[in-house]
């Protein structure tokens, strides 16, 4: 989020698209509520279905699944055409009046650069005009016909009311109700905010889908507003925390870059890293880049990281494309993969295409999972009849569990969708052999590093030089890892005027104090100032709010620097005036920025030439992406990459995204509407957790039996009655379950044909105290987003029948 949950009460709109909050996050949901019933707010829901988070809603449209880039296009085409934009904003906050280079084209679905072989493009031509000072051109007026302002509505303009009915089967009159009150927060004083979740991460086009929204935000004025912002629920309690803590293939700590094998060296690393600024006098926070990396370094090697050896560099791994799961299971599946360490990971339930995730698993020599349950992905050697129908005795991998603590038994902290570090201690001891994670981590970590040292071997650098200065070397405490994830001083840091700022040895206050000559040590820079001289600030549980606006400062601690609401600058006009007084956020004093957030970085006066979006190198919000995104600089319609249509009604020569990540073996596992006529679409439930809970009785008792929810005109057409048993078929497989037939489903009319639904919740499976269920994800197709390599489960074909 780059606002947080409590600030969610000061939104004069609240949109749920993307996400059924009620459902899935319900106690953050009271904010939105709060929302609604103290602060008069709309509260507008667009799902495939009418969810819970609808039922409290003043608005509901439907929408079909995987077409939110349609209908936000329509949003934008709405704005700008209705002039229901704040111009002040867009003119000085985004790169609306930047001028972009004349060889960058769009036409037939395509941007330039694309290379049909590679299903790739060369993104050269996705940026701005530039001058010899290597600044990049602007024309105020916003009239050149180059401007990012002018390119976006010559891309927007298909995207009219008719065309969003049309390909999203959302009726006209739904979706210009919902465009009329979005429009409504163009006013300075008013904000909508935007609450997202798997509703639009799961597609192919998940990325496209929130970066639409945030250019809508961008030109209503809601980003650094109280009660506006992009605003993900995210789903794992700590879910947060993976990404801030760069556990995903291609990422270090604090969204640092993991070297690719282009970079040979720490100078090519840190030049390709480092941006340098596109517009004068701007912030460019990421050319502190060098310093966030060796202070990672230090952290990471200690006193084995030194000038002489780039800072230990070399022994990073490099990679050559994202190696992700997808990647993982595919390679397994060739036989290409010997073991598998699996740790809080059930891909045997929660990864797509069941089928195939058994077979790789059984192509390993080893599997290894770290888990405190009895998961199907341990156990998925057995067989149990249709529901994983396998030849055990062929099975050959060898499985070892190693059962672990899980949160509540140990203490730690939780980074929450807000951004907030909250500390928790540990409320029971847990049971039988269990060890905590970092325990047994530690237990493989020095049981390598001996074989290493006594054997030999390749790559065995990183494990040798690794630093490990714990008190017990097999029990890392969180109290240690936390004050690592700060970071120290090294030596004694003096600033600019020679003015001692940090002892050696000293936990680091800010993050400006970090270095790039191996004098601090932090292995997540936003972290630090979680943990100072002055203590636990992850334990702050002062929940007292002077503002109102439940920023609460004294609660917790939010990265970055304790600020609660990301870009804060822009709250207030170019002037330093806040655009609403009523939730002032900063204000200008005569010399600095303060009130009732820790202001951004932004330190200029009012009225310079500074932007608020303080990490872009131009320091303006986008509208045009430049190359950060796989599909184009500017969203697109794509169809899901199983369409119930079988075209797109925008290009038919480029029906899905171009770019999608997929391997041959699963592309011919891709089923067609002839046979699968249907949206699949999975979801969530609020009386379980994933698969977790129906290991746990009452939660079984809730919801015992697996279930799928189809309308009453399929029903019709199929001869299913409510309750009826009927099988679910993809290309890839197939579950059992009892049907719901209910109104909250409806046939949407798209691209003149009816196009219908069945919503599959996942959270049955062979294991646990509920009923025995079949895998939802026996039916998901394995093809991901090209920017985030997420899954498309919420969209992809499906036939039912009465079993
Ligand atoms: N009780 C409970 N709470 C949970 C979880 C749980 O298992 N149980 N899981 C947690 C996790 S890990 C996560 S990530 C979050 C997920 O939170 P959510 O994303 O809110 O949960 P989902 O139920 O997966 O999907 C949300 C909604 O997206 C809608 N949807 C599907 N396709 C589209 C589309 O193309 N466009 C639009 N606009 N909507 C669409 C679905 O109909 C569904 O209502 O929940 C977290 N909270
Ligand atoms: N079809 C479909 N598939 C989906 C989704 C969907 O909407 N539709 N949602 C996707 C989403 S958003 C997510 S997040 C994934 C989740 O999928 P997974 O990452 O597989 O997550 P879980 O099943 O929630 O948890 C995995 C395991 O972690 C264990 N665990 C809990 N606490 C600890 C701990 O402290 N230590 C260790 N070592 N283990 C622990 C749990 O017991 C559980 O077995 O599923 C995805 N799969
Ligand atoms: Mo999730």
């Amino acid at each position: 989020m780059t606002n947080h949950w409590v600030d969610i009460k000061n939104a004069n709109v609240v949109m749920v698209m993307g996400g059924n909050a009620a459902e899935a996050h319900p106690v953050g949901f009271r904010w939105a509520m709060e929302a609604k019933n103290n602060n008069d707010a709309t509260l507008i829901v667009v799902d495939p279905r009418f969810t819970r988070t609808a039922s409290v809603a003043d608005i509901y449209a439907p929408i079909r699944s995987g077409t939110d880039i349609t209908f936000l296009s329509g949003v934008l085409l709405y704005l700008i055409d209705n002039n229901k934009i704040n111009a002040e904003y867009v003119k000085h906050y985004t790169n609306a009046a930047l001028l972009v280079r004349d060889d960058f084209t769009f036409d037939d679905g395509l941007f330039s650069g694309y290379d049909a072989e590679k299903r790739q493009y060369d993104k050269s031509s996705w940026s701005y005009q530039f001058d010899d000072n290597g600044m990049a051109k602007r024309d105020d007026s916003l009239t050149h016909p180059r401007c990012v302002w002018q390119l976006l509505k010559k891309h927007v303009s298909r995207y009219t009311p008719e065309v969003v009915e049309n390909i999203c089967g959302t009726p006209k009159a739904d979706f210009l109700r919902v465009c009329d009150v979005l429009a409504s927060t163009s006013a300075a004083d008013r904000t909508t905010t935007f609450l997202y979740a798997l509703g639009w991460t799961q597609h192919t086009v998940g990325a496209q889908n929130i970066r639409t929204m945030a250019m809508i935000q961008l030109l209503l004025g809601n980003m650094g507003m109280a009660g506006g912002g992009v605003n993900a629920l995210r789903g794992h309690s700590n879910i947060q925390g993976l990404t801030d803590l760069g556990l995903l293939s291609t990422s270090l700590p604090g969204y640092l870059t993991l070297p690719s094998e282009k970079h040979i060296d720490l100078q090519s690393y840190l030049a390709a890293n480092t941006p340098k600024a596109m517009l004068a006098e701007q912030v460019n926070y990421w050319s502190n880049y060098p310093k966030f990396f060796v202070s990672l370094m230090k952290a990471f090697y200690g006193d084995a990281a030194q000038p002489e050896n780039s800072w230990g560099y070399d022994w990073l791994p490099k990679w050559d494309q994202a190696w992700d799961v997808i990647k993982y299971f595919n390679k397994m599946d060739k036989g290409e993969v010997n073991g598998y360490i699996c740790q809080g990971f059930n891909p045997v339930a929660s990864f797509p295409d069941k089928n195939r995730v058994v077979s790789s698993l059984s192509k390993l020599e080893y599997l290894v999972v770290i888990d405190p349950l009895v998961t199907e992905t341990s156990n998925f050697w057995q067989n149990h009849g249709e529901m994983n129908d396998v030849d055990t005795a062929s099975i050959q991998t060898e499985v070892f569990r190693l059962p672990s603590t899980c949160f509540a038994e140990e203490d730690g902290s939780i980074a929450n969708s807000g951004r907030w570090l909250q500390w928790h201690w540990k409320g029971g001891e847990a049971p039988g052999e269990a060890r905590t994670d970092g325990e047994i981590l530690a237990g493989i970590f020095h049981r390598l590093r001996d074989m290493y040292r006594n054997e030999g071997g390749k790559g065995a650098e990183p494990l040798l030089n690794m630093r490990w200065a714990y008190k017990q070397p097999d029990h890392p405490e969180s109290d240690e890892v936390a004050k690592e994830n700060n970071g120290y001083a090294l030596a004694d840091l003096y600033d600019a005027n020679g003015v001692l700022v940090a002892k050696k040895g000293q936990l680091l206050s800010s993050f400006a104090l970090l270095r790039d000559d191996g004098t601090t040590s932090s292995s997540c820079w936003i972290y630090t100032g979680s943990w100072t001289e002055k203590g636990n600030q992850m334990a702050n549980r002062d929940n007292a709010d002077p503002s109102g606006l439940g920023n609460t400062l004294g609660w917790a601690w939010a990265w970055p620097l304790n600020r609660r609401v990301l870009y804060n600058r822009a709250s207030a006009d170019p002037q330093g005036k806040p655009w609403d007084p009523k939730r002032m956020l900063i204000q200008w004093d005569g010399a600095k920025w303060s009130g009732n957030d820790i202001p951004d970085f932004n330190t200029a006066a009012p009225g310079s030439a500074t932007g608020p979006f303080i990490m872009q190198p131009e320091g303006l919000g986008r509208l045009f992406a430049l190359d950060k995104l796989a599909e184009g600089p500017f969203p697109e319609h794509y169809e899901p990459m199983e369409t119930p249509l079988g075209t797109n009604p925008l290009h038919p020569n480029v029906i899905s995204s171009p770019v999608v990540r997929l391997y041959e073996e699963d592309a011919q596992r891709m089923g067609k509407k002839d046979q699968f006529p249907y949206v699949g679409t999975t979801y969530r439930l609020t009386e379980h957790f994933h698969t977790w809970t129906k290991h746990a009785r009452l939660n079984a008792i809730a919801q015992p039996q697996q279930f799928v929810e189809i309308s009453e005109t399929l029903a019709k057409t199929k001869g299913i009655a409510n309750g009826d048993r009927v099988k679910v078929s993809s290309r890839r497989g197939f579950i059992r379950a009892v049907a719901v037939v209910t109104r909250r489903l409806q046939a949407l009319n798209v691209h003149g044909q009816q196009v219908e639904t069945v919503g599959i919740p996942l959270h049955w499976g062979f294991e646990g105290v509920t009923q025995k269920g079949y895998l939802a994800n026996t039916l998901t197709p394995n093809v991901g987003d090209s920017n985030s390599q997420t899954p498309e489960y919420k969209a992809f074909l499906v036939n039912i029948e009465k079993a």
